[in-house]
């Protein structure tokens, strides 16, 4: 068999550049080793940048998002007992973020394909990539038994941090940055409409803890715990008193309880890989870079990352202009890491560190009564967490 870009995952990074790649009548095949409906229902990400959005319409794929996503135009920072709402469009002339989760970005990735005929190969065992620095990347897998090998003229590695493609990779030609994080972040999704009309960030002496929301009756709520938590010691009604203790504010404000139907513990890295790209294998999204959700930067990354690749590759298999996939890794890098430093910096001004002494405590108050009170503190912040901050 033999297609012109071979995609490994089927998350939002692998979709979109398939949607996009099929769009410009590029040849592409989506391949993933989990199930369709693992796929669709695994919950991670809720604020989408207006470039997020703005692609994401350009693909076609907009109208569920333009009709049941929420335009939020601020976000609350609470700390001492006190809310404060920054005005992210005022801040920034205009611009806003998006809420709308990840799973239904991949369900409406996926109906597109569906609508396209486009096929997306599941349940796939043994995905491994060979033959990267050749003219003729290949990439074999078991299909119900037999093993099959699909020649590409490139390869994109979409298969997130536990992929195949980026250990793929000769040891020397990559460089890995990482940071650890001694917390995770318990997440719960429930039935129950949402007790702030924004995301709200707490940083309290218990910990952090985040009201978010993915309609206006389901919510997503996350606090700091310790990364070897059981979830069996959480019951809901201890989720519940945490989340109201830390989000709590002197005027009273009451956390709305409902049934939780969902919850996971995710841990906290910072992770980048550079180059993003070797021979004809280029990594986008999470294969390449992981930023700690803080910042609400990691799907927005790895959609941004599609846009460079996306144009690089038409540019390369449409018009016979290899320049800017020669360029790709560079064009994302700077991105990537003024990310890096914006998830790094707020996951450190929210987190209540263990044997954080005294001085932190008091940093961590510091920055966040400046970002509060000072409006060039404000836009700063702004700029990041709408993605118009200059890289
Ligand atoms: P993904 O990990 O989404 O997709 C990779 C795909 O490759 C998966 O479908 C996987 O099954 C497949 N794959 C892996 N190995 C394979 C193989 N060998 N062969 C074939 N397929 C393979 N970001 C936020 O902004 N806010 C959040 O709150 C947030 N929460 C998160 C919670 C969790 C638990 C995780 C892991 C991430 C979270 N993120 C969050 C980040 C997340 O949204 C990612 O940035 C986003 O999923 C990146 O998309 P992809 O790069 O497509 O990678
Ligand atoms: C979410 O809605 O899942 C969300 C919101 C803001 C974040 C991270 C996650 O920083």
């Amino acid at each position: 068999m033999h297609t012109q870009v071979g995609i490994v995952g089927a998350g939002p990074a692998g979709l979109l550049l398939s949607r996009i790649l099929r769009r410009a009548g590029i040849a592409a095949v989506v391949l993933e080793h989990r199930s369709r409906a693992y796929v669709e229902q695994r919950i991670r990400a809720g604020v989408l940048e207006q470039g997020t959005v703005d692609l994401l319409r350009a693909a076609g794929v907009a109208a569920k998002l333009d009709r049941d996503g929420l335009v939020h135009r601020g976000l609350n920072l609470r700390f001492e007992g006190v809310n404060h709402r920054l005005d992210l469009a005022a801040l920034t002339g205009g611009s806003v973020v998006t809420i709308y989760g990840q799973t239904e970005i991949v369900k409406d990735l996926l109906a597109a394909h569906d609508a396209d005929g486009a096929e997306v190969l599941f349940n796939l065992e043994d995905v491994a990539v060979s033959g990267l620095s050749g003219e003729r990347p290949t990439i074999t897998f078991k299909r119900d038994g037999h093993t099959q090998a699909l020649e590409c003229d490139y390869i994109a590695g979409c298969d997130g941090f536990h992929g195949v493609c980026r250990p793929s990779i000769p040891a020397g030609a990559l460089t890995c940055s990482e940071r650890n994080y001694p917390f995770a972040w318990l997440g719960i999704l429930a039935d129950v409409e949402p007790s702030t009309d924004e995301v709200t960030y707490a940083n309290h002496e218990n910990g952090f803890a985040l009201l978010s929301m993915r309609s206006r009756s389901v919510s997503r709520l996350y606090l700091q715990c310790d990364p070897r938590e059981d979830l069996a010691a959480w019951p809901d009604d201890r989720i519940w008193d945490e989340l109201q203790l830390r989000l709590g504010t002197d005027d009273g404000w009451r956390l709305r309880r409902g049934p939780i139907r969902d919850r996971s513990l995710n841990p906290m890295r910072s992770f980048v890989a550079q180059p993003m790209q070797y021979g004809r294998l280029f990594l986008a999204g999470d294969a390449a870079h992981i930023v700690p959700p803080t910042g609400a930067k990691g799907l927005n990354l790895a959609i941004a990352d599609v846009r460079v690749l996306s144009e690089a590759l038409i540019a390369a298999l449409r018009d016979g202009r290899t320049d800017r996939l020669a360029s790709y890794s560079d064009n994302c890098l700077r991105r990537v890491w003024r990310a890096q430093h914006f998830s790094w910096w707020m996951t450190s001004i929210l987190h209540n560190a263990p044997g954080a002494d005294r001085f932190a405590r008091e940093l961590q108050l510091a920055q966040l009564r400046y970002v509060s009170e000072s409006e060039a503190a404000a836009r700063s912040l702004a700029e990041n967490y709408t993605g118009v901050a200059p890289v």
